[in-house]
């Protein structure tokens, strides 16, 4: 199985075995780059044709009645391979998916086709905190493209040029780093939109500021971007100026008038620009008076971001989709905020797959953008697993999902890993967490309730043994996963002690032992860092009431 996975795969005929491939005609530059990112040798006798052709075959989704330039069919015989597409896009969706299809120097004969179903599929560097490093950005950015998504918002909310200095010109060096950004974008085929948020000290009646907006977006449009965002979120919901307060009877019309200008300002300077906005009441009941009001004062073809009913929303529906396409006569374009864990969620870990989005929200929604970490690579794992509900919502599995990611950023490590990462996903997606250790407890429980003391005691030191060995792995700081993951290692470390000082008292029961326990689990529960696990201060509790 690939992931994501392709909405109609029938390679499963006669396996065809390849040493190296070989490419011929269009694009074939890229497909080789593609290729030997892959590992796979392109010097060899296998051919992969080429034919990127504008035809209603190759350009029409009929299940969705709209035309994409991301479609593409591979056809596999013992000749070789056949990719047809109609754009640059396509074949870089085409060559992404026929590298991971050879395995082991495999490739099996027959046909696949394959088309994403939400059209907007990406993510938003848009959380508090440390802004990414410009290596973890590319890093991000190059295994998104690989799976699939399409789309990139540039909007730290702490680059002070994007937010709090949104009226200074970026500095060289930070110019140079964002071209660098854009070029990546470009060739992965991910959209790239640069967005600002003047909202804290913009002045709505001020010609002067609306210059200095516009002539800041010109300045990374000179850079090449086609996309850029005009952020009005968690900013003061009053006018801060007593000229806007005479100007406008209420804030929403100021908001109005700004998109507007902005929209106008810049299809002036290039049609081909696209705009999106995020209000700044972003969240909430879909006919709330600002949200339709803005939404209804603005044009058709400009986005608007909705994080959904909530600012973090474990569900989204395509019920409340509709209402809010009815109230606002736009599509909501999603900010999902998941993996996000900043402001109240700094002490919580999202390491899980996402969940609770409507499988046929695609029908109803302009796309989704998910809102990242602060870590980096950690943020990779459930960005996976977004990636893949984008591309095919409908044969989207979370558990398979994530347990491919774990499988490709961690090799052979995945399975040590599952043992931490069983503890880190509690989240607005998802309030249970630790199903491992409490599957494992609760097993044990059977085994004592039924008098088999013996076989209780064995399977919990194998299972600390398994706790132990993982907490010996992901103290590793120079993998870099696990370097962004040490706050909570070092409460893991104390999840293994909790679990040793249980196995002692109950092979040696004593006012000592249990007084011992005691101790570590009153540590373990003032380190306000969050790892869930439930079940383990319950038999933490249970073992010290059964002594003392
Ligand atoms: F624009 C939005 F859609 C949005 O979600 N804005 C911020 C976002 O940058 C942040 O990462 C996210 C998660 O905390 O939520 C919004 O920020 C808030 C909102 C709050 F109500 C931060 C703190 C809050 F109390």
């Amino acid at each position: 199985m690939i992931y994501p996975i392709p909405q109609k795969n029938n390679l499963c005929g006669v396996p065809v075995t390849i040493k190296d491939v070989a490419v011929s005609g269009d694009f074939q530059s890229l497909a080789l780059t593609v290729f030997e990112d892959y590992g796979i040798g392109t010097k060899g006798d296998f051919l992969v044709k080429i034919k990127v052709k504008n035809e209603r075959k190759t350009t029409y989704i009929e299940e969705l009645s709209r035309l994409s330039d991301e479609k593409y069919f591979i056809t596999v015989n013992s000749d070789g391979a056949f990719v047809e597409t109609s754009s640059r896009r396509g074949v870089f969706r085409a060559i992404n998916t026929l590298s991971k299809l050879i395995v082991n120097g495999e490739l099996k004969e027959g046909e696949l086709e394959d088309y994403p179903l939400f059209e907007t599929r990406g993510y938003i560097e848009g959380f508090y905190g440390h802004t990414w490093e410009q290596s973890k950005r590319l890093s991000v950015l190059q295994l998104m493209a690989k799976y699939g998504m399409n789309t990139f918002f540039y909007a730290p909310k702490d680059d002070e040029y994007h937010r709090a200095k949104w009226r200074e010109f970026y500095p060289e060096k930070e110019i140079m780093q964002l071209k660098k950004l854009l070029e990546a974008a470009r060739f992965n085929e991910l959209d790239f939109c640069w967005c600002i948020g003047p909202g804290l000290t913009y002045c709505y009646s001020s010609d002067s500021d609306f210059e200095t907006l516009i002539n800041k977006i010109k300045s990374i449009y000179a850079l090449g971007a086609k996309n850029f965002g005009l952020l009005l979120d968690d900013i003061p919901a009053d006018f801060q100026y007593p000229e806007d307060a005479e100007n406008y009877s209420d804030i929403v019309d100021a908001h109005i008038a700004l998109v507007n200008k902005t929209y106008k300002s810049l299809k002036a300077v290039d049609s081909s620009i696209r705009l999106t906005v995020c209000p700044t009441q972003y969240f909430g009941e879909a006919d709330d008076y600002y949200i339709s009001k803005f939404a209804r004062g603005i044009p058709a073809d400009v986005r608007v971001f909705w994080t959904g009913r909530e600012i973090c929303s474990g569900f989204l529906t395509c019920r409340e989709a509709d209402d809010f396409i009815r109230s606002t006569n736009h599509k909501p374009f999603y900010w999902d905020n998941y993996p996000v864990n900043d402001a109240e969620m700094f002490q919580e870990m999202h390491l899980g797959a996402v969940k609770g989005r409507d499988k046929e929200l695609y029908k109803h929604s302009e796309g989704l953008i998910s809102n990242v970490m602060e870590y980096a690579e950690c943020s990779k794992i459930p960005l996976m697993t977004i990636a893949d509900y984008l591309w095919n919502p409908l044969q989207y599995n979370s558990e398979k999902s994530l347990k491919n990611a774990h499988r490709e950023l961690l090799g052979e490590r995945a399975e040590q890993f599952a043992y931490i990462a069983d503890h880190l996903c509690v989240s607005c997606v998802s309030r249970h967490g630790s199903e491992l250790m409490s599957d494992v407890l609760s097993h044990i429980n059977f085994l004592l309730s039924t008098g088999q003391m013996q076989q209780a005691l064995t399977e919990f030191s194998e299972y600390n043994t398994k706790m132990r060995q993982c907490l010996e792995m992901v103290s590793d700081t120079s993998v870099p996963l696990f370097a962004e993951l040490q706050k909570w290692v070092k409460k893991f470390s104390l999840c293994c002690d909790l679990l040793d000082a249980i196995l002692t008292v109950w092979m040696s029961p004593s006012q000592e032992t249990a007084q011992k326990l005691a101790c570590l689990l009153e540590q373990y529960n003032s380190d306000a860092v969050i790892l869930t696990g439930f079940c383990l201060r319950e038999a933490a509790e249970r073992t010290i009431d059964m002594v003392m």
